[in-house]
């Protein structure tokens, strides 16, 4: 094999210089007919050709070993730098160089034949590669592989394709078209499950019209409860939304091959329990399945504003429930104008805001309202905040609608409200859950899920994302182009349970708890804070301070891990805490006696019970005289006690009495405060 010589190389340099100046102005003949100068441009490579030359070109391994063949006085070396126009020649295999012995036969193995060169932008390469490859010394010219990605399968396409040219009133859907204007809901369809195909949902509220034309085929399964007719109109649209039929009338559910379930918030004993709908919804449903909340109510701190269900805690541990079984839950956000950063709960605690302490997670999907035209505006009724996660239109949905609970027909143009909003986002969380499933056999987590619709990258932001702080529309097909597997998937293993247990800052009613970090195959998305067995508490943190204890009594807690997958790790090491005595509060007791007790008198209270060991003259308890002729005592005794007393001057005969000189019954007092003062008037002395 002929190798070249350095020193030739560098003897040659004035010739090199020469010969590289003329081919870079020479111009090369384009496909389309168009000259292309391609040695000028070459700070703006528009691709990279690689070049296999045949061994006897004996090229050195080198990068730049295009300056060898300037160097040669090859006849044949000479075609090929003409041919090259200018090219660099580099490695293709920059783990290899000119001594590499990848062969025990050869000094040289078919690696060093492969040569890459990055095109001037404006380059004919079509044209470049033609020529290269008649060249004798080359045996193959070629692009580098471009758009590389993963050889993951495709989705596979729909095999119950969705038909929505017959049902008339479906181009009125316009929640449905493609971003920004909607979800974009016939690009899912394209994919098996993208219609909600093996994915079942229920809807949580108190009337339906089962046996809409657009609907009857569904054969729609009722959960126990009981029907309002006129709550008819209002189920029959939400369904509507997500389930119209694919035949020729009416509209087009976004999902509508997913199987619908109802359940009824009233209950078949005619109570309104929305938590009691939530749990019982849950048997009816797989993993990765949806229930879709379409209930709002006030609370005795929202000032007559709707606020969302959770703010309920009976609510929010059926949704935690429901979301902890690996169960959807969207919720709708209510109508109540609120700012649910600064809503309040009875305690006095902000349970909606994200950035508080005081934050619960229920693992909801919460749904704002948005206006039904690009940009899309926050309606002024739509609560709002950073707990919101995406939005839907707030008004205009054309859907169907019922007059009564046997209605078999009826449409309307104007759902409304966060009601509208939230099918409309449960549609596109089906259509993942449904593609997901096709594909992979598995589902996303209802972490997972969120996380794909709060994904700014993905999902059309409203007209003023700060100030509205509602949250994204999902754009189904950037959410489906840039989905990942479900971490269920790949992750079997659950996280390893947390350690270190510790407890500090005891209080009579809270206590700080911290541990150390668990580890997880693939990460470890927060921990479940057990008191007693029973949750209360979910944190991203590895600390959680605990309130509303009960003073001196001894509680045991443990921690769990959990997993984007929804894996949970065994229980920590349980630690006992026991909280402080409850502290003292001072309750003054101002006495006015009746006109004939002596003016030297000792007052004293007797504490019925232990309190003051039966004595009716305890020093402990004996009141000082005030300068206006009442008495007065304070006690110090905790927060919460009842005691009863009487009072007297010292003896059992000089007891208080009624007026009539009657039994008067212990005087009972409750210690709400600590700054209680209480007005005590003895009407008669037993002896005077
Ligand atoms: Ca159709
Ligand atoms: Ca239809
Ligand atoms: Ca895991």
């Amino acid at each position: 094999m002929k190798m070249f010589n350095r020193k030739i190389l560098s003897l040659v340099l004035s010739a090199i210089l020469f010969l590289s100046l003329a081919v870079a102005f020479t111009p090369v003949q384009a496909a389309d007919g168009q000259s292309a100068n391609i040695g000028k441009a070459a700070q703006q490579p528009s691709g990279e050709i690689v070049i296999k030359f045949k061994e006897e070109t004996g090229l050195p391994y080198q990068d730049g070993a295009e300056k060898a063949l300037k160097a040669s006085r090859n006849a044949a070396h000479a075609n090929l730098l003409a041919d090259l126009n200018g090219l660099e020649l580099n490695r293709l295999f920059s783990s290899l160089n000119a001594k590499t012995q990848l062969s025990s036969n050869s000094q040289t193995s078919v690696f060093h034949q492969y040569f890459t060169a990055a095109v001037p932008k404006g380059t004919d390469v079509k044209a470049l590669l033609a020529k290269l490859n008649k060249s004798p010394l080359v045996e193959a010219a070629y692009e580098a592989p471009a758009n590389i990605s993963d050889p993951t399968l495709p989705y596979a396409p729909n095999s119950t394709p969705v038909q929505p040219d017959d049902d008339p009133l479906y181009p009125n859907q316009t929640y449905g078209q493609a971003a920004p204007l909607g979800i974009d809901a016939p690009y899912a369809w394209q994919f098996e499950g993208g219609d909600g195909k093996g994915i079942s949902y229920v809807d949580v509220e108190q009337g339906w019209a089962l046996n809409h034309e657009d609907l009857a085929a569904h054969n729609i399964l009722a959960l126990p409860g009981i029907l309002m007719p006129t709550s008819a109109s209002h189920g029959t649209a939400v369904l509507g939304v997500i389930s119209a039929v694919d035949n020729a009338i009416g509209h087009v559910g976004l999902a509508n091959k997913a199987k619908p379930i109802i359940n009824s918030w009233r209950r078949l004993d005619g109570t309104s329990n929305i938590a009691e709908a939530i749990l019982t919804s849950v048997p009816a449903l797989n993993k990765g399945d949806v229930i879709l909340i379409e209930v709002q109510s006030t609370s005795s701190t929202s000032n007559g504003a709707y606020v969302p269900m959770e703010v309920f805690p009976a609510e929010f541990d059926a949704i935690r429930y429901a979301t902890d079984q690996g169960i959807v839950v969207v919720e709708a956000g209510a109508n109540g104008s609120v700012n649910l950063d600064t809503y309040q709960d009875w305690n006095g605690k902000y349970i909606l805001n994200k950035n508080s302490a005081d934050f619960k997670d229920s693992g909801a999907i919460l749904v704002g309202a948005g206006s039904a035209d690009v940009p899309h505006e926050r309606l002024y009724f739509s609560s709002y905040g950073n707990r919101i996660d995406s939005f839907g239109f707030g008004h205009s949905v054309h859907t169907l609608s019922a007059t009564d609970l046997s209605s078999t027909t009826g449409y309307t143009t104007s759902f409304s409200g966060t009601s509208s909003a939230s099918p409309i986002v449960t549609a596109a969380v089906i259509s993942l859950q449904g593609i997901a499933k096709a594909k992979y056999g598995v589902t996303f987590s209802p972490h997972e899920v969120r996380e794909l619709l709060r994904n700014p990258a993905y999902n059309t932001a409203s007209a003023n994302p700060a100030a509205d702080q509602i949250g994204h529309l999902p754009n189904l097909k950037n959410i489906i182009d840039n989905m990942p597997a479900p971490s269920a998937l790949s992750d079997t293993e659950a996280p390893s349970a947390p350690v270190q247990l510790a407890a500090a800052n005891v209080t009579a009613s809270s206590v700080d708890l911290t541990w150390s970090s668990s580890t997880d195959n693939v990460g470890v998305t927060g921990y479940d804070i057990y008191q007693d067995g029973v949750k209360v508490a979910v944190t991203p943190n590895t600390s959680y301070t605990v309130t509303g204890l009960t003073a001196s009594t001894t509680y045991s807690f443990t921690v769990k891990a959990r997993d984007a997958a929804g894996h949970v790790s065994s229980a920590s090491a349980a630690l006992a805490v026991t909280t402080t005595a409850p502290p003292l509060q001072g309750q003054t007791f101002v006495v006015t006696v009746p006109a004939n007790t002596p003016l030297n008198a000792d007052i004293y209270m007797y504490v019925h019970g232990l309190n003051n060991s039966w004595s009716v003259n305890d020093s402990a308890y004996k009141l000082t005289k005030n300068t206006n002729g009442t008495y007065s005592i304070t006690l110090n005794v905790p927060i919460g006690t009842t005691f009863h007393f009487n009072l007297s001057r010292g003896t059992w005969g000089s007891m208080e009495t009624s007026s009539g000189g009657g039994y008067v019954g212990p005087r009972a007092h409750t210690v709400t405060s600590s700054t209680q003062l209480t007005q005590v008037s003895v009407a008669r002395w037993g002896d005077l």
